[in-house]
């Protein structure tokens, strides 16, 4: 944008220079009027030189409006509540009523916030080769704007407590407080936000299925990481509208636990470090540095690994890790029946969505 502006004054002052020669040479009387008249047509065209760049002004101005701009904000209670729903349910365990029931909830309540709401239903193929029903449900704010980020997690729970300490819980399914209603309680408390002020952006909220039925921990060995999540599998390679694509996308993993710590996930350091840059940039603007670690966490294989592979839509994952809890990845109650409610601290639901917001607010 500065250059057509200089080259414009050079070409303009070229010109002049050399038409004051001329006329120097030509008109030795009446010299001066001719002179002023000069200056004016110069200082004319220098400011219709000018007129071509207001873009950079303006995207200045831009900038500094969106700083400025009023960021909602995120009520943790409320976020807790739509966690407490999901778990009311029961487990949301594909295939089972409360599976079943979950989804018309998840979709009749995006329904009161979001103009557009769609269920994207399909069948994938499980570790052990039974294919499953899944329901990928995805809420469009702003649908016809171009420019559009994504946020994302899993609704689906664990079929199997394959790492509770208690031989006897191994089988049974999982609440699934943190891992999976955490993140999608936090989008729907985004959602309602998102239903009284539009950002700037568009905005699609995706809650995948089927994230969380990987071979339980016994029948691991042969299995490959794509047998985790096949709702996201699903939508990266069958977006639901045609050719959709999106600036990037925020997977949410795991964001309700007390004292959560958000390192930054390899895969999205791999794939978006400008967006995970932009993303802790901002939780330490907010005084959440204590969350948003500046440290790097090691590969996980989530839902964002999926769409950055497949759809090739930057995408970072705000995930829970700890290297040094019982499992050595992730919190100490991942995978077993002690993630339940009483896990859920909204004091991290509020770092995880006060963030997420100023980073929507500000684009
Ligand atoms: C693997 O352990 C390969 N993926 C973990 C992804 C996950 C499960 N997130 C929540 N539950
Ligand atoms: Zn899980």
């Amino acid at each position: 944008m500065c250059k057509p502006q200089i080259s414009c004054i050079r070409f303009v002052f070229q010109w002049f220079s050399g038409s004051v020669k001329a006329l120097k040479s030509h008109y030795h009387q009446g010299f001066e009027r001719l002179f002023v008249m000069i200056f004016g047509i110069v200082f004319m065209l220098i400011s219709s030189c000018g007129e071509q760049a207001p873009r950079s002004s303006k995207q200045k101005d831009n900038k500094t409006t969106n700083l400025e701009v009023k960021v909602p904000d995120f009520n943790a209670d409320s976020a807790y509540n739509f966690i407490k729903k999901q778990l009311a349910f029961g487990p949301r365990v594909p295939m089972t009523t409360a599976h079943d029931e979950c989804a018309i909830w998840l979709e009749s309540t995006l329904k009161r916030f979001a103009p557009e709401v769609k269920v994207q239903e399909f069948k994938s193929r499980i570790y052990d080769g039974r294919v499953m029903d899944g329901k990928n449900i995805i809420a469009s704010f702003n649908p016809q704007a171009k420019n559009r980020v994504f946020l994302s997690s899993h609704w689906d729970s664990r079929p199997f407590a394959d790492h509770d300490p208690d031989q006897a819980n191994k089988n049974k399914a999982i609440a699934g407080a943190n891992d999976g209603a955490s993140g999608t309680g936090v989008l729907i408390e985004i959602a309602r936000l998102l239903s009284w002020q539009s950002p700037n952006i568009g905005i699609d909220i995706i809650l995948f299925d089927l994230e969380d039925f990987g071979p339980p921990e016994d029948k691991q060995t042969n299995q490959g990481a794509d047998t985790w999540g096949l709702g996201s599998q699903y939508w990266a390679k069958n977006p639901h509208t045609f050719g959709y694509t999106a600036h990037y996308g925020i997977l949410l993993d795991m964001v309700g636990a007390p004292n959560a710590r958000f390192p930054m996930e390899a895969f999205s350091m791999y794939y978006a470090p400008d967006v995970v840059k932009k993303v802790w940039d901002i939780a330490k603007s907010l005084g959440y540095n204590d969350y948003f670690v500046f440290e790097n966490g090691g590969y996980i294989t989530d839902d964002h690994y999926f769409i950055n592979q497949l759809a090739q839509i930057p995408t970072i994952d705000i995930i829970h890790l700890d290297a040094n809890s019982v499992n050595g990845t992730f919190y100490d109650y991942w995978h077993t029946t002690k993630d339940d409610l009483t896990q859920i601290d909204p004091a991290t639901l509020q770092v995880v969505g006060q963030t997420v917001l100023a980073v929507i607010y500000r684009e």
